[in-house]
């Protein structure tokens, strides 16, 4: 195998490096510019984009909405990745980390920020008492998925997700490496989701509103356009349940939210 890059001693920036994301991603954490968020009045302001990371927000506040908890109430607030807007001063305060999706509860005083989405998702299940069973080893086997999603999904979004579909050129070692990982990790639920309908004992929780924008919209084919490149087909349980999700009114206003 042969290449014709060698590193330099030191890494340099290089902002013409090409592909999707080169004018927005920097090396360097902080704000660009001066920017106020707008405040709506309900309980919960979410600033956020319909990406997958973004989705499970507006999917979970739905859900919410749908139990008929009036307290989760929100105004969205759109957030353009590809714009910058993340780095704005107002933003960068409440995530440091200068990404999409971010919460704002002002029903706490003062109000509280979380950023990380499953930060979030956890945050909202222990403020309302749902979609996180009660019993402990049930709770411990849902927050183990939710973890496995955040730490699988840089796998799926920046690796795989990344190479396949943002790269300025199609490069094969990238691409293999990430494509085995992306179908090792589909092996991983499918094999689980042949067992139990949902991700954990048997009911839906915040581990499937976590997983499902990624991997469940992954095997409909509605993110990366990879569904045949992955032989998606081939994962039937998680087909069966990424199409079950699909159809609760709440994931539907999640993702026209
Ligand atoms: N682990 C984070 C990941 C968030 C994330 O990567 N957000 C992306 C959109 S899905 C983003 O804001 N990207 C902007 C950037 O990288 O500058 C979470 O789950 O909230």
């Amino acid at each position: 195998m042969s290449n014709d890059y060698t590193p330099p001693k030191v890494w340099e920036w290089d902002q013409e490096s090409g592909g999707k994301w080169a004018s927005v991603n920097r090396p360097i954490a902080g704000a660009t510019h001066e920017k106020t968020l707008p405040l709506g009045k309900k309980p919960l302001q979410l600033y956020s984009l319909g990406t997958p990371n973004g989705i499970k927000i507006s999917v979970m506040l739905e859900e919410l909405l749908a139990l008929g908890k009036e307290a989760a109430a929100y105004d969205l607030h759109v957030i353009n990745i590809g714009k910058g807007e993340q780095f704005g001063s107002d933003f960068v305060k409440l995530n440091p980390n200068s990404k999409i999706p971010v919460l704002l509860d002002t029903a706490q005083s003062p109000p509280q920020a979380i950023f990380e989405s499953c930060a979030i998702l956890h945050y909202l299940a222990e403020k309302f008492a749902v979609l996180l069973p009660a019993d402990a080893r049930e709770r411990t086997q849902c927050l183990s998925w939710l973890f496995w999603q955040e730490s699988s999904a840089s796998f799926l979004g920046g690796g795989f997700g990344h190479f396949y579909s943002y790269a300025p050129y199609p490069m094969e070692y990238p691409i293999n490496r990430y494509a085995m990982e992306a179908k090792r990790q589909l092996d991983v639920l499918d094999r689980h989701l042949a067992e139990q309908d949902y991700m954990c004992a048997s009911t839906y929780s915040i581990a499937d509103i976590a997983i499902w924008p990624w991997y469940g919209r992954l095997v409909l084919g509605e993110i990366y356009d990879a569904a045949e490149f992955l032989d998606v087909a081939s994962y039937k349980n998680v087909a069966r349940w990424a199409r079950s999700i699909a159809m609760r009114p709440a994931v539907k206003a999640g993702i026209a939210a």
